[in-house]
């Protein structure tokens, strides 16, 4: 049974990937759905066995191999460079950027299933495919869409909580305050505490990971409502779809910004494993912390502004650009502009990247998004602007690895073209896109019995002296 859209979007897809042969390996997950079970956990129940004895061959046949050597640089230097993870959801190629389970972004917008004919596709469906590495029929991602809004019901003490909090500390205090408040739930601590038999883990886990992707936009949008709509929040509506009913709880039933939340949360979804919300999720889930305190930590990385936070960092900082210089500006004086900002020790928000070497395809798929439906809006047409000024200054600041704008550079104006204009908010709704992707690798973590995460340290003494040490010895 064929379950890609259409089969032409099949051909094109197979063509394109036929001509990437460093593809091949992850191309054996992109497949046909062979089963038409409408239930992902009996999907996975198929494919753990099956992926435990491959990890466990890698390990046997090919544990000694040498992925690269470690140099103090990369020890000193946040790990750059250093392979050091596994995360099976996604990979990130610096000049190609982020593949979920091998299929781009523009593969995923071809061959997942949308709302309307030619949309953009449906998170739920992106969720599936990093689940389980096949693109989902539309009739699973209504399944499965059901099944996160029968299961969306947020306890009251979760509002208590974050109500105990000023309405007006930052929203993504609010957002981790109340998915701590959820953890109260947890499934994987009950059976835990009930002596669950190790090879059972996953089975908790993706009980709390399903409950808490399905949890995390009403938990996000009674924030909103609280701290920006005089706390009037808006039912859930369960016959929409995930990104749909986020938008609808938010307050925003255009169409248009519906699209914009499918496509916001399918592509923030999940960056490989070494993004730090991504890596912080993974390192706490490593203790047998639950979803909800490992996801909590998660958020909490992402609140930092060199992350997740730099969503709001843009936007702000392109309204302080049009309160200084207008909304006509020229490109001299957007150039000036931007040396202001370095010369004042700040970074170019929305800018350069830890592994990416190129523009990032979250951010041309948004600049796709905004010429398609926006061409005329003002700060569209600001950071259309941006793009041709901020790279050659930064490539002339002779440091920076990567001048190319990444994801953040771009999310801000489209939801303020929609009436999301509160930047503050921003890295909310980047929290819980997130979710689907740290959430699904911690089913994977448990289902392959991943081990406690323990990096050695080591200290400058420590350093200084293996150095002249391994200097006198190659003398
Ligand atoms: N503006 C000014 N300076 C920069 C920028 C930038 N956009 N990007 C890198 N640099 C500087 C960086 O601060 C460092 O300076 P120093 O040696 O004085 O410490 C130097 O260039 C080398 O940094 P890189 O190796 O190019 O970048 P690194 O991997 O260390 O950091 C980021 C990556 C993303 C933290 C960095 O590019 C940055 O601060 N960008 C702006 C903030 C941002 O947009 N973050 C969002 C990233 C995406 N996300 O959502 O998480
Ligand atoms: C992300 O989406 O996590 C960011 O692009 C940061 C990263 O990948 O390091």
């Amino acid at each position: 049974m064929v379950f890609f859209r259409s089969v032409s979007a099949l051909a094109r897809l197979r063509s394109r990937v036929g001509q990437q042969s460093s593809l091949s390996n992850s191309v054996r997950w992109i497949q046909m759905q062979s089963s038409t079970d409408m239930d992902l956990k009996s999907q996975l129940q198929e494919l753990i066995p099956e992926q435990q004895d491959r990890l466990k061959k890698l390990k046997s046949e090919h544990g000694k191999v040498q992925l690269g050597n470690i140099t103090v640089d990369m020890v000193i230097g946040g790990m750059r460079g250093m392979t050091g993870l596994l995360w099976e959801t996604s990979l990130l190629d610096p000049e190609e950027g982020i593949r979920f389970r091998g299929l781009s972004i523009p593969e995923c917008q071809k061959v997942l299933p949308a709302a309307q004919s030619g949309g953009e596709p449906l998170p739920e469906g992106l969720l599936w495919l990093l689940l389980t590495g096949k693109v989902p029929s539309k009739e699973q991602v209504e399944a499965l869409s059901q099944d996160l809004a029968n299961r969306a019901a947020v306890p009251d003490y979760v509002y208590n909580a974050i109500d105990a909090l000023p309405s007006t500390a930052h929203p993504m205090t609010q957002f981790a305050s109340g998915v701590m408040a959820l953890q109260v739930q947890s499934e994987f601590q009950k059976a835990y505490e009930n002596g669950i038999h190790k090879s059972k883990f996953w089975e908790p886990t993706y009980e709390d990971c399903l409950n808490l992707i399905a949890r995390v936009p009403v938990v996000a949008a009674y924030v909103y409502r609280r701290m920006y709509k005089n706390g009037d929040s808006i039912p859930s509506d369960k016959s929409l779809d995930y990104g749909a009913n986020f938008s609808h709880m938010l307050g925003f039933d255009d169409d248009k910004m519906k699209e914009l939340m499918r496509l916001y949360i399918t592509i923030h979804s999940d960056h490989e494993g070494g993004n730090v919300s991504a890596h912080t999720g993974h390192l706490v889930g490593s203790a047998l912390s639950d979803p909800y305190l490992s996801f909590a930590a998660a958020l909490n990385g992402l609140a930092g502004p060199l992350h997740g936070l730099a969503n709001q960092e843009v936007l702000l900082w392109i309204k302080s650009v049009v309160e200084e210089c207008g909304e006509n500006i020229s490109k001299d004086q957007l150039k000036e502009y931007v040396w202001k900002t370095l010369n004042s020790g700040k970074v170019v928000p929305g800018y350069g990247h830890g592994v990416l070497r190129k523009t990032d395809p979250r951010y041309v798929c948004q600049r796709e998004f905004a010429l398609k439906h926006l061409p005329d809006d003002p700060l569209f047409q600001l950071v259309s602007k941006l793009y041709e000024v901020v790279p050659p200054v930064l490539t002339e600041l002779g440091k920076v690895k990567n001048p190319w704008p990444n994801v953040d550079a771009h999310s801000g104006v489209l939801l303020n073209h929609y009436g999301l204009t509160e930047a503050r908010y921003y890295t909310v709704l980047f929290g819980v896109s997130r979710s689907l992707g740290i959430c699904s690798q911690l089913i994977w973590d448990r289902a392959l019995g991943l081990a406690l995460e323990r990096p050695k340290s080591v200290t400058m003494d420590w350093l200084d002296a293996f150095c002249k040490k391994a200097k006198a010895s190659s003398a």
